[in-house]
């Protein structure tokens, strides 16, 4: 726990439009983080709060870890910046080098982003561009799921299956098509990890590739474990179904790792856990324990190989970010990386997820809890809703939460929990504990 006492509270709260906020409820009665450290969040007025949600499912070494605090003030004082295109800087190949260690399979090659929605939109096109590189450009179709997250920009909105965050925002991209999402209530409600029943959801690609033709279709990106939607787990068999179809067909294979990658599920990432090895993976979140905005794609030698022909002095990928691989984020990078294997965090959700399992299940009495989902040190609790209010029984658990000092997130009436994975066994307690009463106090 920190002893800080700072106490910040700005007098105006009017200029910064807070993004997937409801503006007007916070700004009538704010909610100010001002330190952290390890499990614990301070308020600005000096409350500890235990933090359920690892921020947004990024701080997974905890906060404030003096490794990665000392090397972001050391990069700052060595190197603050440089160019990245055209030119380089020890760190990002050693980061590159490194994180293509850890990746298994032949993920060799890694594209520096800002985001996990930069990711996304890298990840679609390069998938575009190695089948016009190999002279298959009539694969542009790109294929999601419903109920998917893939970010905010246009890419990933366009495969991602949340109408909340696509309704407004016009037509999209074309050509883009969905499967079905994994969420099967009757069959597998309350389940424990994996749910048994589900494999043959993975068919809907096969009707997908039937109606368009499996030849016009250059990707498909899931979640291996679908988190912002209220966590899915994905039934057994049914990611290696999805491989085996994506094989089949031509069709690369993309895991969206923004959630799952660096140690979500008591594994390095989805591709360990699962055993199922995808053409590319998003990650950022975790990357730099959510210090430093950074994402990374990595790619196959396959797909990396196809763009390396034609002339030496062109550039092979018209695509990158002023940001791309920048030294302060590296430098966070690798000392996160560092931190992880130290802590052993990589282990940790196999080592704790029994009890993890637990605890989550615990609440299955509670009058309002509908169903419960676990994996890793994820898990949900969905909540019934109020008739004609949807989403607002959860976000009056968010409100009664914090006040209690737990930090939990939701979406829709689902209570997502992903905390730190330096959790220990009385966090857990904590955390269950007080939203037991959360549970039975809210309306
Ligand atoms: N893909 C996946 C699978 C994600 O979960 C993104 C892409 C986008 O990452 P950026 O860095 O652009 O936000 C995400 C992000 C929540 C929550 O509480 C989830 C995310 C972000 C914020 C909140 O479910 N996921
Ligand atoms: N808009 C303008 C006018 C720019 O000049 C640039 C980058 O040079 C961008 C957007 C993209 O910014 P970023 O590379 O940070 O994504």
């Amino acid at each position: 726990m920190t002893a800080t006492t700072k106490i910040s509270r700005p007098n105006d709260l009017s200029a910064f439009w807070m993004p997937f906020t409801a503006n007007r409820q916070f700004k009538q009665t704010p909610r100010m983080l001002v330190a952290a450290e390890g499990m614990y969040y301070t308020t600005d007025d000096n409350r500890q709060i235990l933090d359920g949600t690892a921020g947004l499912w990024c701080c997974n070494a905890g906060h404030k870890r003096p490794k990665i605090v000392e090397a972001v003030k050391a990069q700052m004082d060595e190197l603050d910046y440089a160019p990245a295109f055209q030119m380089g800087h020890p760190k990002a190949f050693e980061l590159a080098n490194r994180l293509a260690q850890i990746m298994p399979g032949d993920l060799n090659h890694v594209f520096y982003t800002n985001s996990g929605s930069e990711s996304v939109e890298t990840a679609l096109k390069i998938a575009l561009a190695y089948h016009r590189a190999r002279g298959d450009g009539q694969r542009t179709r790109l294929i999601g799921r419903e109920r998917g997250y893939h970010g905010v920009n246009f890419g990933g909105i366009s495969v991602g299956g949340i109408s909340g965050n696509r309704k407004t925002f016009g037509q999209m991209l074309g050509g883009v098509d969905h499967i079905r999402h994994t969420y099967l209530p009757e069959e597998n409600g309350v389940t424990r990890g994996m749910p048994e029943h589900g494999a043959f959801l993975a068919d809907d690609l096969e009707r997908i590739c039937a109606l368009h033709d499996p030849s016009t279709i250059a990707a498909v990106i899931v979640e291996p474990v679908a988190g912002s939607t209220g966590v899915l787990i994905p039934p057994k068999g049914y990611l290696e179904r999805l491989r085996e179809i994506c094989t089949k067909h031509g069709i690369l294979l993309i895991f969206d790792e923004v959630i799952t990658g660096f140690g979500r599920l008591g594994a390095p990432f989805a591709v360990d856990y699962f055993g199922v090895q995808p053409d590319l993976v998003t990650t950022a979140k975790g990357l730099t324990n959510g210090t430093i905005p950074m994402g990374a794609v990595f790619a196959t030698d396959d797909i990396h190989d196809a763009f390396m022909t034609g002339p030496e002095n062109m550039i092979e990928l018209f695509h990158g970010y002023t940001y791309s691989g920048n030294p302060v984020a590296c430098a966070a990078a690798m000392a996160t990386l560092e931190t992880y294997e130290e802590d052993g965090l990589y282990e940790k959700g196999k080592e704790l997820g029994q009890y993890w399992e637990d605890a989550v299940h615990s609440l299955i009495d509670l009058p309002l809890v509908k169903d419960i989902r676990n994996l890793g040190l994820i898990g949900a609790i969905e909540l019934e809703g109020i008739e004609g209010f949807p989403t607002k029984r959860a976000f009056n658990a968010f409100l009664k939460a914090f006040e209690k000092g737990i930090l939990i997130r939701t979406t829709g009436d689902i209570i997502a929990l992903s905390p730190p994975l330096i959790i220990e066994k009385s966090h857990i307690d904590q955390l269950f504990g007080t939203l037991r009463e959360v549970l039975k106090e809210i309306d």
